[in-house]
Order: structure tokens, then sequence, then C-alpha cells
């Protein structure tokens, strides 16, 4: 078997900053140490060796408002490894009234063109018996410990109060971890038919059809819920101070629930709804929406703080001619935007080059904190031996300006384009396999594994001050009065 070494870079992991070089053997790091010696060489001269990024939020070859994300496992997870990024995590969607394992087939058979590893989360679409029978298989069997709950999408994804306490109680009887994209899909039903009805139909309009408020009321009516039952609570795309002010509250009260903001919310503001060309406006329509610079100061302070654990794309790419569907009718305009390739970059140079996060805390937030959150720590997310050899090598040096000319994602265009951006990979390692070498790639189509997950392990179920309420018994009484009836 045949070894490689990364020589003279500096590890940079989630707690420590030391010089050493890496040697890997058969796709897992076998050393860590000073002068060792390897089959090949790669040269880290100046540059940050850290774990490969992990993207905890994608949506590849999704089906979606009347058609399919465009970029697909294979150019999705190209896109990731060009931009550092060595394992995805997409969402499995089943079709309303299917079992769980046939909507787990579909993503298995899209997922073998990956060029890097992948998980999936569950998604819970509609709820009922057969939902809850499955639940136990996916976790056990398939190693599938997240689950997905859209409180958006109404009429489509969106699941109702009574089916999210069902959904929450029987994971957290499971071991497993609910999540939420949270923005109150009744209250998005009713802006959007008003502000259609009014003339409002272009793209800023989507804007005002999610405000803050819609995020604040189902993130902290999740949290909760989630209380309620005794389970964690995982927020996705935590996009505004409403929001993040509710999983702040949280966990000071002692609560398991983190907060994910994405590298969009963090760089682009609400501006962007308002430029005059129509395409430009479209193709960032995402939900929720972009947001307004206390908002995005907000997201910030959380990293830095710590009452926000990680960073996403929710990459969910559609063309120009896709998010034309909804000329006339925003409400018809694809949800989603790009950023696989552009997170680890975007996020280095407008965190770290800024000073708002230290190496550390960037590779805490953009790959072990995930990592420990979907129980795939220390395999992912680690550079330590016995961890998989998913290395990202940085040069902190290295600049270039973001252009959909030369990106990796299959659409025609990028959000963040003509963005300059210092810090960028020199090489990219997937179970130690070169996929990127100084700019070129160099990954192989089916080359990614599916990693599977355990349930957590138990923790103290009872949360907050319900405690007492969480196991009921009637109480014998004397004295009861008579019926009235
Ligand atoms: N938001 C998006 O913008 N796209 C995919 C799904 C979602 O929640
Ligand atoms: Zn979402
Ligand atoms: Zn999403
Ligand atoms: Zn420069």
């Amino acid at each position: 078997m045949s070894t490689t070494v990364i020589k003279n870079g500096t590890v940079v992991t989630a707690d420590l900053t030391y010089e050493a070089d890496v040697l890997i053997e058969n796709g897992t790091i076998t050393e860590i140490g000073k002068g060792l010696k390897g089959d090949k060489e790669l040269d880290a001269t100046g540059c940050y060796v850290m774990p490969g990024g992990i993207d905890p939020h994608t949506h590849l070859e999704m089906p979606f408002m009347g058609t399919y994300s465009s970029d697909d496992f294979e150019s999705g997870t190209r896109a990731a490894l060009a931009g550092g990024t060595t394992m995805v995590v997409d969402f499995a969607l089943p079709n309303p009234g299917e079992g769980l394992f046939d909507a787990l087939k579909r993503w298995d058979n899209k997922s073998t063109r990956a060029n890097c590893d992948y998980s999936f989360h569950m998604a819970v679409t509609w709820w009922g018996e057969q939902v809850f029978n499955d639940m136990e298989k996916v976790v056990r069997e398939r190693g599938i410990n997240t689950f997905k709950h859209f409180l958006a999408y109404k009429g489509a994804l969106m699941v109702n109060d009574d089916e999210l306490y069902a959904s929450f109680s029987r994971l957290a009887e499971l071991g497993a971890t609910p999540m939420v994209h949270a923005e109150n899909g009744d209250v998005v039903a009713e802006l959007s038919a008003k502000l259609l009805a009014e003339g409002n139909t272009g793209p800023e309009a989507h804007a005002y059809s999610r405000p803050p408020q819609v995020e604040g009321e189902a993130t902290n009516r999740a949290i909760m819920i989630a209380d309620m039952v005794g389970a964690p609570l995982y927020v996705v795309h935590v996009s505004c101070e409403e929001s993040h002010e509710a999983v702040r509250r949280a966990r000071m009260q002692g609560k398991r629930v983190w907060g994910e903001p994405l590298i969009q919310h963090l760089t682009l503001d609400e501006s962007e709804y308002f430029n005059k060309d129509w395409d430009h406006a479209a193709r960032r329509v995402m939900s929720p929406p972009f947001r307004n610079k206390m908002h995005q100061d907000s997201l910030w302070n959380g990293l830095q703080s710590g009452s926000l654990s990680v960073v996403a794309t929710d990459h969910c790419a559609f063309t120009t001619e896709q998010k034309r569907y909804g000329v006339g009718d925003f409400t018809k305009i694809p949800n989603g935007t790009g950023g696989l390739e552009d997170r680890i970059p975007m996020l280095w140079t407008h965190g770290v080059g800024t000073g708002r996060l230290t190496p550390n805390e960037f590779v805490a937030v953009t790959s072990t904190n995930i990592a420990k959150i979907l129980n795939c720590y220390p395999k992912k997310g680690a550079i330590l031996v016995g961890a998989d050899a998913d290395i990202l090598v940085l040069d902190p040096e290295k600049e270039k300006t973001i252009t959909a000319a030369s990106q990796q994602s299959a659409i025609d265009y990028n959000v963040f384009e003509g963005q300059h951006v210092k810090g960028l990979p020199r090489y990219v390692l997937t179970r130690g396999q070169v996929a990127v070498m100084d700019g070129e790639m160099r990954n192989e189509e089916g080359h990614g594994k599916f990693v599977a997950r355990e349930p957590n392990a138990p923790v103290n179920r009872a949360l907050s001050q319900w405690k007492d309420l969480t196991a009921p018994r009637p109480i014998e009484r004397t004295g009861i009065p008579a019926s009235g009836v």
C-alpha cells in the first residue's frame, strides 16, 4: 500500500495549531509528527492543514417547485471538493404517502456518482404510521440520525404542529435529532397572496413575504415543542436576529439546540433583491431570504460567541432558465442558491481575513462541530490518527475572483460573482485521494461513500423545568365532587 505525506504545513484543528507532517495510508491518517516520510509527498509549506469542510445542508438533484435543482451528486460534490469541502449531507425527501425507504432508494441511486463522501438527513414531509414505523430502522439500520421538518412550503413539504409534536416525540425515543426549516408557512402563504393581489409580482416581493418574524416565531415554536418531548434540535439556515435570539436563549437555558447560518446570509444582503435586473434578483431568491446588515452582524456575533455552531450552504442551484418560471409571479421562482464551492473561501476571507474568526474557530464551524453534532466525529472533522484522510491544505496567500465561468457547478451564474477571496485550497484530499492539486481537478466520479451515523448517546432528556411533568401520573384524590352533568 503506497503512503502519502503532507509535509511542512501547520496543522490547524478546532482546538490546536502546531507544525507537523501528516502521514496517510489506505485512506486514513496513520501518523502525525515531524520528519515523516511517504511514497508520495505533498508540500504544504506556508499552508494550513485542516480537516476538510463538511457541508451539512445540500439539495442535490432535488425535486422542488416543479423542477429539479441543477447540481446533482456529481457536479455538486465536484464543486464541493474544488472549494475544500470533502463531505456533504443531503436531504432525502419522501413524496406524500411514500415510505422512508423508498425515498432513500432514490437518494442511493442519485448518489452513486459522488466524488466525495456524503450522508443523508431524512425529511419528514408527511406523518403516518408508516413514517413512525420506518423511523426506527432508518436510525438503527441505515445510520441516519437526523430528520428535517419543513414548517414552511404550505401544501407541499410543510408539516403541522400536531405532526411536528408526534415526529419529535418519536425521534426523542429513538435517540435521533430533529431538524427544522423554521418559517411560519401559514403566514408566508397569507403574505404572498396579499403581495400578489396588490400587484407585487417581482422577486423583491419574495423578501417581503418572509420577514424575520415568521422565522423567529417558527424557531421559538420548534424549540418549545422539542423541549416538551426532550429532543435536541438543529435549526437550519438561521438568517436573522429573531431566530438567532431564540437559539441563543435556548442554549443559555441548557437546551441542546444548534443554529446553522449560511455563508450566503453572512455575506450577501437584501439589497440584492432591489437590483433593477430581474434575473439578478431572482437568482438570489431563496428561503429564508437575504437580510439587512443588522441581521448579518447578529449571525457573525453568534459564530464568534458560540451561540451559532456551524456554517452551511443549503446548496440548491437553479439555472436562470429555471428561475424564469417565476416571471410575473414571485411565488413560482424556484427557491435556492448555490454556494458549495465558495463556502470555505468566502468564510475564510470574511471571517478569518477580517479577524472575526480564528483559524481554529473556522475549522470548528466548517467541519468539527458539524461532525460532532451529526455523530460522525472523529471519522470526519478531525486531523487525528485513525480519522479519514479528508484534508484541506489551505494556502492563505492564494487568491482569486469568483466567477461563474470558472466554477464547477452546473448553473450559468454565481451569486458571489465578482467577489475577491483570499485563502484557497492548495490540495484537497478525499480519503487520501488527491482530488484538487493547485487548482486542478483530479476528482474521481463514484469515489464517494455513504457515511453511516450513530444515534445520539443517552443524555438527560429532562431538558427544562418541565421535567416534573415528563412522567405524568394521576393523583389519588379524596372527595371528588359529583359530575355536574
Ligand atoms: N430553501 C431554499 O431556498 N431552497 C431549498 C429549500 C429551502 O428550504
Ligand atoms: Zn430550508
Ligand atoms: Zn435546505
Ligand atoms: Zn487580493
